[in-house]
């Protein structure tokens, strides 16, 4: 029987596992839901939403009762363990994991005979993980970003200004609300490098890219950055362990899962990653390649080779070539608002959508509008506003405008903003559209004309577990081997050149790119202060 290759994905509401064989092919899957397999932790959508609303977390030890019924799930349907080779995977990204002292010795030396629930259950300084829905912890974002002389100097150092969710604002508040807590410490783990820690049966460390998304790691010299730890947490830097490679073999397998599932003793442990950095490697992407998911939010994913800081979006240390880095910047003005114009304009019909987006030419006769239905992240903005080819501002476009106004719109902010955060289209640059509007080929269209780029589309079901399978693969090839030679799907699972982009539009785009700019800049500031007087 072949070797099979894990991939764990620790995510908000389930923990899901994928194994694959060595040609690539999904083998088996299995997950368990939070809300509904383990309602006795009480959590919605995985989390438990405080009084305040924005403080946000999870019961840690959910997530080691959920690894023992998956792992329990696995056995009962003869999955064999014994052919599993290797192992990674990702969790959600920013939550942490609190052990209390004494817990490494309980981990190291689990006994067979009873669960990692029962054994660990205890093993928690701080019971409740904050998460990445926390947003809890604005002001202190500013006693971090002060210290080290404001948010782009933040950037600079972390790949990211300050933001509520991130790792090192949180452990600053616990330090803050509840001290015991944090002297009673003896490991601080990310979601990942726990999920990696309970395969391992001993602390695994941070990788880069997780660790990325901390304010707390310098992502060009790949260590902590000693003012981010001293103004977060005494003692930090034990507390967190030195940070690795994602494609670090941690280990092997603890001897707790050989004897009571069956995993071979050899069966290594790769860190885990983050889960937008383990997508980025189950898209199975070449160099240079920009990931436009087109979900109820869009994300555009980046493979850089520097890390440019910006105050929009966030650069991650590459999960896949530590020498580069991976740049997101995510909107939440996505598909949802791409279908209130449908219905408004198109009577409900995407097909019609379509036909109206014919009607316009590229460039819709200089009309722009820009729509955030709901608060913006990058620009910080809220509201409709339509511009005629005079840049005057209108009530209305007549529908087959409106049409072309919103995906010209949103696809003009997402290069923008992705050329902020490093984006440069060379001529090998592809730009590789996935999630559900990727199946709307007119909207490949307006993509491929405005980024100026051949759009190929994927379609790859869980992702980020994938990433783990695919990170596990990688980490077994010969050193210095390229990811593309290794992790190269069958042709029917690569993505497919769906859109070629018209030749000569970029005469109309990319002035309209820097007028798109300009009136970005133009809402923002009145609306900002609309906001202040308020
Ligand atoms: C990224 O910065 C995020 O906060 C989210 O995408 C989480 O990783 C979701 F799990």
């Amino acid at each position: 029987m072949s070797d099979l290759f894990l991939g764990f994905d620790f995510s908000t509401q389930q923990i899901k596992v994928i194994a694959v064989d060595g040609d690539l092919n999904v083998k088996y899957d299995e997950h368990v839901k939070f809300d509904t397999d383990l309602p006795e932790f009480g959590t919605e959508n995985g989390a438990h939403i405080h009084a305040d609303k924005i403080t946000v977390t999870a019961p840690t030890v959910m997530w080691v009762k959920a690894l023992d019924l998956l792992l329990d799930k696995m056995k009962n349907a003869g999955f064999d363990f014994s052919r599993v080779a290797a192992m990674s995977g990702d969790g959600q990204q920013h939550g942490s994991v609190y052990w209390k002292k004494g817990a490494r010795s309980i981990l190291q030396n689990l006994s067979a005979d009873k669960s990692m629930y029962d054994q660990l259950k205890d093993s928690f300084a701080i019971p409740e993980s904050p998460i990445w829905m926390d947003a809890s912890t604005s002001s202190h974002i500013k006693t971090l970003e002060g210290a080290v002389g404001g948010p782009l100097e933040l950037a600079k150092i972390t790949g990211s200004r300050g933001f509520e969710r991130y790792t090192g604002l949180q452990i600053m508040k616990i330090v803050e609300t509840n001290r015991e807590g944090y002297n009673n410490t003896e490991r601080i783990s990310l979601v990942s490098s726990f999920g990696a820690s309970l395969l391992l049966g001993d602390y695994a460390p941070i990788d880069y890219s997780d660790g990325s998304g901390m304010n707390l790691l310098d992502i060009n010299k790949k260590t902590w950055s000693s003012t981010c730890l001293e103004v977060c947490g005494p003692g930090l830097a034990a507390r967190l362990g030195d940070p690795v490679p994602a494609n670090t073999v941690v280990g092997s397998v603890s001897q707790y899962l050989v004897s009571k599932y069956g995993f071979r003793a050899d069966c290594k442990v790769i860190a885990f990653t983050g889960d937008n950095p383990a997508s980025l490697a189950g898209l199975a992407p070449s160099e240079g390649d920009v990931i436009v998911s087109l979900g109820s939010s869009d994300t555009v994913f980046l493979w850089i080779p520097r890390a440019t800081p910006s105050m929009d979006g966030v650069i991650f240390v590459n999960p896949i070539d530590q020498a580069t880095f991976m740049g997101l910047v995510c909107f939440k003005n996505g598909s949802l608002s791409r279908a209130a114009v449908m219905e408004r304009c198109a009577g409900g019909s995407w097909d019609t959508f379509s036909e109206m987006l014919q009607k316009t030419p590229p460039g819709n006769n200089g009309n722009i509008g820009l729509y955030f239905d709901v608060p913006e992240i990058q620009p910080v903005v809220m509201g409709t506003y339509r511009f005629d080819e005079h840049n005057k501002q209108v009530e209305s476009f007549p529908p087959e405008v409106e049409v072309r106004a919103i995906l010209e719109g949103q696809f003009l902010a997402r290069l923008m903003y992705a050329q902020k955060c490093g984006l440069t289209i060379g001529p090998s640059t592809r730009v590789i559209a996935t999630g559900g509007a990727s199946a709307n080929s007119s909207i490949l269209q307006v993509i491929a004309d405005i980024f100026n780029v051949e759009v190929y589309v994927t379609d790859v079901p869980n992702s980020a577990a994938l990433g783990g399978c695919y990170r596990a693969i990688y980490a077994l090839a010969p050193k210095g081997s390229s990811f593309s030679k290794v992790i190269n799907p069958a042709v029917e699972h690569q993505p497919v050149c769906t859109c070629k982009h018209s030749p000569g539009l970029e005469k109309a785009y990319q002035p309209m790119l820097e007028r798109y700019r300009q009136l970005e800049e133009q809402v923002t500031t009145l609306y900002q202060a609309n906001q202040g007087n308020k």
